[in-house]
Parts: structure tokens; C-alpha cells; sequence
């Protein structure tokens, strides 16, 4: 099998368009945040059963595993992605084409429903541990960690937050609006601000891209900084994550990758070329170690990260297969 330059693979399978579409939005970050790039993964695996044109389950089956290679190449980080493509292929089963079809189509409205519910349900673990009057600290935009937030504020408390602008991207950005969507009273600071105004904050609230089993959590670069910082302030740090960011492979010793994405999100072209002969690096992601992070909040409680190997063993076995690879 041959895959085209553009990706598309052209020698069995056509891929819906909207998966092309969706893989494009993934990697140009227009689709983002590890559970909606799961949510929009899933989606469009459930596109290209619906759109496959297969004259046989094992032409349909081909085909699916196509678009599941084409969406897993996107991004290397966030484990959801591939978490994703798993929950749904594992469900494929079927004599026909059409009862392929239609298994895809229930894995994809499941998985979706579940990830609501999951974010729901950890939203109100993470908010128990928020008090009536406290200021939080966020790093990036973490659809899990603002709905610990929204809970709590739900509940009748009070928040108020320090929102981090987390260059290059200014994820904060959206943090900001989002939060101020739910009535929080929101400070915007500049990144290599968050020392100084870790004085004013009584929690430290950031998401997650995978967790590793030892409890490492892999989140938007300038995290591990930010829980060294709070733990050197007494301010304590907790990482909102539903269990699709577990991340099963490293079960069995593998590290999880980081991305490097274009060095112009760091600096335009233009700029960089006035200032002469530079190197630029753009790491999207770091590790935070377990012993500076003081909880993983998840769907099914709140762990300290050393004890998240056993959750991780209970949902996801000792490894991890690749359903979308050619048999
Ligand atoms: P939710 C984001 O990565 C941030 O690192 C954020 O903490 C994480 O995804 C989790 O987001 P990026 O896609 O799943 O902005 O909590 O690089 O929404």
C-alpha cells in the first residue's frame, strides 16, 4: 500500500473528506484541547463509516483503519487521540458492511456521551476541593480543568482567577473569555508573571495532555515550572483529567513524545531574520514530575499521581494495541 504525498492513501480506501478535514484542523490546532481532538477524532471516524464506500467488511474494515492512521499522525502528544481511535475500532464488529457500519456509528455516540459525562462528573470531585473565595491560578485552556471551575461556581462559591497567557499560543486567551462566561472575576498575567502572583493564589488548576504510570502529567509547556514554583509557594497544584488521558503504553516503559511544532508560533519569520543567525525551538508540552503535583482529579476520584498506575492498570490492561494498524 502506497499513501499519496498528501497523506490521502489512494491505493484501497477512500477517506471521507471530513476526516482529511478533520486531520487538518487537529494538526493547525484549530481543533484543539485533548478531549475536544478526541471528541473531533472519534467524529470523524464515524463520518467515514457512514461515508465508506466498501463492497466488503474487510474493505470496510481496511478503510477505517486508513482514516484511524491518517487522524493518530497528527499530533504525537495528547493521548486521547489514539485513545479514541481505539475505544471506537474495538467496537467495530459485524457480518456485514452495514452492521460495521452501524457498531462504528454507536462506539462514536458513546464515546462522545462518555466524555461529557466524565468531564461533568470530575468537574464535581475538582470542585470539592475548592473553597468558597479562592483565587485559582490556570495555566493554558483545559476543558476539564474549567469544569472543576464551573462546578464549584455552580454550587454557590465564589472564584476568582489568575489566568496565565501561556505564550505562544495564548491559550489563556480563551481561559479568560470562558471564565468570564461563568461570571469569574478573571487577572490576566503574562507568563514569567505567575511567581509573583502565586502569592495571591490558593490553588493552581491546569489539564492534561497524557499521564504517564508513574504519575508524570504531560501538559502545556510551562507547567512543570508552574508546579515548581507552587510548591515552592506552599500553593497547592491539581491536574483536572478524565481517563482518556491516561496513557496505556507507558505501562510497558514507553515515553510519551512531545511535539515540536513551527518555530513562527514563536517568533515570524520576518522579526527572527532581523535579529540574525538563531536557533528557535517550540516544545508544545512538558512533564511535570508526581512529586509536584498534589492531585489528578478524574472521573472516578482524585489520586495522587504515584497511585494513578492502578487506575490506569484497571481501565486499560498492561499495554495498549494498535487496532488501526495492517494486519
Ligand atoms: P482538555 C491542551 O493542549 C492543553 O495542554 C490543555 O491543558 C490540554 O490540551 C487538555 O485540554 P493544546 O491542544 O482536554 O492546546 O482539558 O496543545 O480540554
Amino acid at each position: 500500500m502506497r499513501p499519496a504525498g498528501n497523506g490521502i492513501d489512494m491505493t484501497d480506501h477512500r477517506l471521507a473528506p471530513d476526516v482529511e478535514e478533520t486531520a487538518e484542523a487537529i494538526a493547525s490546532m484549530e481543533i484543539r484541547g485533548a478531549a475536544t481532538i478526541a471528541a473531533g477524532a472519534a467524529e470523524a471516524l464515524g463520518t467515514q463509516a457512514r461515508e465508506a464506500e466498501a463492497d466488503s467488511p474487510a474493505a470496510f474494515r481496511a478503510s477505517m483503519r486508513a482514516a484511524a492512521r491518517r487522524l493518530r499522525e497528527t499530533r504525537p502528544t495528547a493521548v486521547s487521540l489514539p485513545n479514541a481511535l481505539r475505544y471506537v475500532l474495538r467496537r467495530m464488529d459485524g457480518r456485514n458492511v452495514d452492521a460495521l457500519r452501524e457498531s462504528v456509528t454507536d462506539a462514536v455516540a458513546e464515546f462522545v456521551a462518555q466524555l461529557d459525562r466524565a468531564q461533568e462528573d470530575l468537574g464535581r470531585v475538582g470542585a470539592n476541593r475548592l473553597a468558597d473565595g479562592d483565587t485559582v491560578m490556570t495555566h493554558c485552556h483545559s476543558t476539564d480543568a474549567l469544569a472543576c471551575i464551573e462546578a464549584a461556581v455552580e454550587g454557590g462559591k465564589e472564584i476568582e482567577a489568575i489566568v496565565k497567557e501561556t505564550r505562544p499560543r495564548n491559550q489563556g486567551h480563551i481561559t479568560a473569555e470562558q471564565l468570564r462566561g461563568m461570571g469569574v472575576p478573571v487577572t490576566l498575567i503574562v507568563d514569567s508573571a505567575a511567581r509573583r502572583y502565586l502569592n495571591e493564589a490558593d490553588h493552581v488548576l491546569v489539564g492534561a495532555d497524557s499521564i504517564a504510570a508513574d504519575g508524570g502529567v504531560i501538559n502545556k509547556i510551562g507547567t512543570s515550572g508552574l508546579a515548581v514554583n507552587a510548591r515552592e509557594r506552599g500553593v497547592p497544584i491539581m491536574t483536572a483529567a478524565q481517563t482518556i488521558k491516561l496513557h496505556p503504553e507507558t505501562l510497558t516503559g514507553h515515553t510519551v513524545e512531545i511535539e515540536m511544532r513551527d518555530e513562527a508560533e514563536v517568533i515570524d519569520p520576518e522579526t527572527r531574520a532581523g535579529i540574525g543567525e538563531i536557533a528557535v525551538e517550540n516544545p508544545a508540552f512538558d512533564v511535570t514530575p508526581p512529586r509536584y503535583m498534589d492531585a489528578i482529579v478524574t472521573e472516578h476520584g482524585q489520586f495522587p499521581p504515584e497511585s494513578i498506575v492502578t487506575l490506569m492498570r484497571e481501565l486499560f490492561g498492561e499495554g495498549a494495541a494498535e487496532p488501526w494498524a495492517e494486519p
